[in-house]
């Protein structure tokens, strides 16, 4: 039986994996072969990305993968957005700029009143979020290494780029930049010239499936591979992989990617670009196969990770996130919601501005009881996320004229069992939870199909991750009034 063995680098904010990935003839697996910490770094003020070490962890984490058997492809993804420049020699110029740093603060509204709101949604279609690629260039003008740049490479394009040689963009992910022009599937070269953005940094776009380049001699031989093994461009952006691994069987779907954020939305056939959607703020991403990934960015678990992180340093040690949550289910449901997505929760904890003390500032604010306690802000994390789950689930299926029989939540955030049942109760619709891993498997997926095995397109996939992995129903339970919830947020 042919099989077909890939390693698949999935990048997260906090933790990146290499799995080693198998397709048989009816089945994927995926195996987690390396797993390592990441996070930002902050210097000279700036939070920025270790690239170099993130990109030793990736070489180590494919040697494993080689290790164990034989390697047809490489693929990666990550979080999106973010870039490394390299000047016209390849050599990496600047810093790597995480999306939660500063700079670009300010910086949307002052494009807005340039550019106008509907004229930056009708050539993008993207969701003004703060740190959208296009802004970060903005705050970067005039710096000596934007000066100095030859080419802007996404973040798995920069480690694809140090695998092959090759420079490109991956279409899922440029899409996310708000420099991509959704109408024309090209570069948005005119909205580059009127912001000073130095366009022709922007490389060539290359299609999810395609082969980025067969590895470097001296990468393949520090590997201890042929240098014939094809990097392939999979949908580098993290969540277009996960949309693939989304065990949907029918389009009456929608997905909440859940992660350090949560993506919610719908897959369709093209961009909802109405002045409905601009109004309600919904993004036009690219998926796998020429799809849209119509969807909201909420602000997600990074929220109660972040929390943690803060209660541990200031040694609450008996906080601890499986413990939290289950104490969080027994606590009166639904006394405080509050705007998940409150840009004032996007910056990391910090003693000055502990991410907890937030979250009771943002209730304050809006007249909701202030929760105190570690539990009572647990839960006011999930019962908030709930809530934005509903608005964007349904407002989702309004925009786009779509009717839903369930929700599918993949990633992480699928392992947490209060939240999937809270999700299903705020949706009022069934929630599948699972795959864990959905990333990775559409990651492993769309390389096996670039390689030759007979996955004709998205249903065949989905088929093989329903086959494959482990997935669990909750039906939605009512009781609460998750409507009126949701109007004391939105
Ligand atoms: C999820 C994700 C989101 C993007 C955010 C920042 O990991 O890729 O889709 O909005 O990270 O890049």
């Amino acid at each position: 039986e042919a099989v077909t063995r890939v390693a698949a680098v999935d990048l997260g904010a906090t933790s990146g994996r290499v799995m080693s990935g198998r397709i048989t003839r009816d089945r994927v697996e995926i195996n987690e072969l390396h797993r390592f910490r990441n996070g930002a770094v902050r210097a000279r003020g700036s939070l920025l990305w270790d690239v170099l070490g993130i990109y030793r962890e990736t070489l180590t984490g494919i040697g494993k993968v080689a290790g164990t058997g034989p390697l047809h492809g490489i693929g990666i993804d990550s979080w999106a957005i973010d870039y490394g420049l390299v000047d016209r020699d390849g050599e990496l110029l600047g810093s790597t700029y995480s999306h939660r740093d500063a700079r670009t603060d300010g910086v949307a509204e002052k494009v807005v009143a340039e550019i106008g709101a509907a004229e930056l949604y009708a050539t993008t279609g993207i969701q003004q979020l703060p740190f959208n690629t296009l802004y970060q260039l903005v705050a970067a003008r005039g710096s000596a290494a934007l000066e100095a740049a030859d080419t802007l490479l996404l973040l798995p394009d920069l480690l694809g780029f140090w695998l092959t040689g090759a420079a490109g963009a991956e279409r899922t992910n440029a899409s996310t930049t708000q420099l991509y022009d959704v109408r024309t599937g090209e570069w948005a070269v005119d909205l580059c010239r009127r912001l000073g953005i130095p366009w022709s940094i922007l490389p060539p776009l290359r299609d999810p499936g395609s082969v980025v380049g067969p590895l470097l001699p001296d990468v393949a031989r520090d590997l201890g591979v042929g240098a014939e093994v094809p990097v392939v461009a999979v949908g580098s952006h993290d969540t277009a992989s996960a949309v693939v691994g989304v065990p949907a069987e029918t389009d009456r779907f929608a997905y909440i990617s859940s992660g350090t954020w949560s993506l919610v939305g719908l897959e369709l056939d093209r961009p909802v670009l109405t002045e409905e959607a601009r109004l309600a703020d919904f993004t036009n991403e690219l998926g796998v196969d020429g799809t849209t990934r119509f969807l909201k960015n909420v602000m997600g678990l990074w929220v109660l990770s972040e929390s943690l992180r803060s209660w541990s340093e200031r040694r609450y040690q008996d906080v601890e996130l499986r413990s939290l949550v289950a104490a969080a289910a027994e606590f009166e449901p639904l006394r405080t919601v509050v705007d998940i997505s409150d840009p004032r929760l996007l910056a990391p904890s910090t003693a000055a501005d502990p991410m907890p003390e937030r979250v009771a500032g943002l209730a304050a604010e809006a007249g909701e009881p202030v929760p105190v306690s570690p539990v009572a802000i647990a839960r006011c994390i999930v019962d908030s996320l709930a809530v934005a789950y509903r608005r964007y689930v349904r407002t989702a299926a309004e925009l786009a004229g779509r009717t839903l029989d369930v929700v599918h939540v993949v990633g992480g955030g699928s392992q947490n069992e209060v939240l999937c049942q809270l999700t299903a109760d705020a949706c009022e619709l069934p929630v599948v939870a699972g795959p864990v891993e959905a990333a990775a498997l559409g990651n492993v997926l769309v390389q096996g199909r670039a390689l030759g095995a007979d996955l004709p397109d998205l249903a065949a996939m989905r088929a093989m991750v329903r086959r494959s992995s482990t997935i669990r129903r909750y039906e939605p339970t009512a009781g609460l009034d998750w409507a009126a919830a949701e109007s004391r947020v939105f």
